[in-house]
């Protein structure tokens, strides 16, 4: 079977399998976000060909290695702009951006609002484990307050970052939260994420259970529910706003029902235009289609030299 007669190539998770050893501790939620990532590309019967993955710095880049596609390791902070520079060039691509929560709602949040504002069509998962990671257990920007680590002894001062508040606030048209206790949950919402034209947020609670010896399996697990049984309609963005609102709140020390966590899809809006629609230079085709004659760039060089 192959792609040129007609029929498309049947894809398992295992395709995405790379031998080597992952390094992540034993027991790490970024292993379950790896699954629910192959399984989900697998279902969507992507060929590798077909889109990329960009990975920031943390302990959930190293994913970049884990995995056999199409992927970047961007610079600190600096998935979102690698994205969009792919997504630019060749808007045939599907773009997943997976991004930590000190790499991407810290040093990255500038990307973020504007990725989020020019609903530029990228699928953005977060693996939110409210903690630094690969730099040993300092506060990240989603700890919780009150949270005592390395870096903040007396416990966090602030409130948390609202990475749901800020995407629904900058107009996202897709924003989820996952827990990566529910590989197959957590799949469903990464392939609704990846099909979805425009900027798709899912943060997903990923325990670190090295460094965060708090917000744990056991933690989440206690308290998580799924909206889709909650008789939840995610088309109004005011009461979306309201529910990631209310989770903002929550301390560590909170019994489990009084801090209630809901997971599925808050907001989806289809339908409205993505960065790519608008930009005139795309308007005749991919750019990587047009660049096909060599270019003589030696007059430009030889204004620096
Ligand atoms: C410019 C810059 N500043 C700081 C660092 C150090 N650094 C590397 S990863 C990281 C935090 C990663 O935390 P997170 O994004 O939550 O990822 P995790 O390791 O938990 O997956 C920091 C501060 C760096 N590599 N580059
Ligand atoms: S330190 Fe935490 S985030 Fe990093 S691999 Fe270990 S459990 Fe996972």
């Amino acid at each position: 079977m192959s792609e040129r007669d007609g029929t498309r190539p049947t894809i398992t998770p295992n395709d995405f399998d790379i031998f080597r050893p992952l390094n992540w501790c034993p027991g790490c939620g970024n292993y379950q976000m790896l699954s629910a990532m192959k399984a989900a590309l697998a279902d969507l019967g992507l060929a590798q060909h077909e889109f990329a993955i960009v990975f920031g710095i943390g302990q959930h880049g190293n994913g970049a290695d884990f995995i056999k596609v199409q992927a970047f390791h961007a610079l600190h902070g600096r998935a979102l702009p690698t994205a969009t520079g792919l997504a630019l060039v060749n808007p045939d691509l599907r773009i997943i951006v997976q991004s930590g929560d000190g790499d991407g709602y810290g040093l990255g949040m500038g990307h973020f609002v504007h990725s989020v504002r020019r609903n530029i069509d990228i699928a953005y998962i977060g693996h939110n484990n409210q903690i630094y990671g690969l730099t040993t257990g300092q506060a990240s920007p989603t700890s919780n307050q009150g949270m005592k680590t390395p870096s903040t002894p007396s416990g966090v001062l602030e409130e948390p970052v609202n990475p749901l508040g800020v995407a629904l606030a900058e107009g996202a048209t897709f924003v989820a939260r996952a827990f990566a206790g529910d590989v197959g949950h957590m799949t469903w919402l990464f392939k609704e994420a990846i099909s979805h034209r425009g900027f798709a947020l899912v943060d997903v609670f990923q325990p670190c259970v090295t460094f965060n010896k708090i917000n744990t399996f056991k933690w989440y697990r206690e308290r998580v529910y799924k909206l889709e049984e909650a008789d939840y309609e995610p088309d109004d963005r005011t009461r979306a706003f309201e529910l990631a609102e209310s989770i903002v709140h929550i301390h560590n020390e909170d019994p489990p029902e009084a801090s209630r966590i809901p997971t599925g899809i808050f907001y989806r809006q289809e339908g409205v235009p993505t960065y790519q629609d608008g930009v005139p230079q795309l308007a005749d085709g991919p750019l990587w289609k047009r660049a096909r004659e060599p270019r003589d760039v030696t007059g430009v060089l030889r204004a620096f030299a």
